[in-house]
């Protein structure tokens, strides 16, 4: 059976709700990252970067990175793409969710809420760009409903993994600005294998407390040389 490691966070959502939506059968293997075991060996052996999520399929074929496993599931199930025509969409939006949504809305989040000194530079490059590029998304749904094609797919479950996270870089009063934006999560969010995606949170108790072992393992930048 397909493996699946994994946390409660953006990435890993993306990958929850393809394999909901598919309906394949997966073994959960939660990654504890505030006790630091995505830098087990054994896990590093799987994904040398030691970040969730990472899947290992039946046939021992492993894939790291959210957007590569998505590209992968998708492409061995046949589901979730758009027409042939739209690869050049599909490409362009997945990887625009992967290296702008995500990074600066993470940066965001870090500056905002972990940094141990506020910095105000850092706080308002990063909340900048992070809006910068919901807004794209935004404006690139207002005459569509699906980001890519004419059908639901990887891309916006990428869209949807992080914007159930984008509130704690732009506000919690961000969706006035980005309505069309919040009608595609929310129509996700309709969705039943969304609220199972969502209902993993409830099989395992992740460490919550943001103690020195969580801060050593997530921003080992801090204790480090
Ligand atoms: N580009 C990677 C990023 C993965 C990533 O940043 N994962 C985070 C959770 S969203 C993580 O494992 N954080 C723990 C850590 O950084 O130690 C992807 O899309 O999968």
């Amino acid at each position: 059976m397909l493996k699946f490691y994994y946390s409660l966070a953006p990435n890993p959502r993306k990958v929850s709700l393809f394999l909901e939506e598919a309906g394949l059968p997966f073994e959960a293997i939660p990654v504890d990252t505030r006790k630091g075991e995505q830098h087990l060996p054994a896990f590093t052996a799987l994904n040398p970067n030691a970040k969730v999520p990472v899947i290992v399929d039946s046939d021992g074929t492993t894939v790291f990175d959210s957007s590569a496993i998505l590209l992968y599931l998708a492409e061995k199930t046949g589901r979730f793409l758009p027409a042939p025509a739209a690869r050049g969409d599909l490409l362009s939006w997945l990887l625009f969710t992967a290296s702008g949504i995500g990074p600066y809305t993470g940066q965001a989040i870090h500056f905002k809420r972990y940094a141990p000194e506020t910095l105000p530079y850092a706080v308002q490059r990063y909340e900048f760009e992070a809006w910068r590029h919901w807004r794209i998304l935004d404006r690139h749904l207002a005459n569509r409903t699906w980001m890519v094609g004419d059908n639901y797919s990887i891309v916006d479950m990428a869209v949807w993994g992080w914007g159930k996270s984008a509130t704690s870089a732009l506000g919690e009063d961000a969706w006035g600005q980005l309505p069309h934006l919040k009608r595609l999560l929310d129509t996700i969010d309709a969705r039943p294998a969304a609220q199972r995606a969502l209902a993993i949170k409830d099989r395992y108790q992740f460490k919550t407390d943001l103690d020195d072992q969580a801060r050593q393992a997530m921003f080992p930048h801090m204790t480090r040389s």
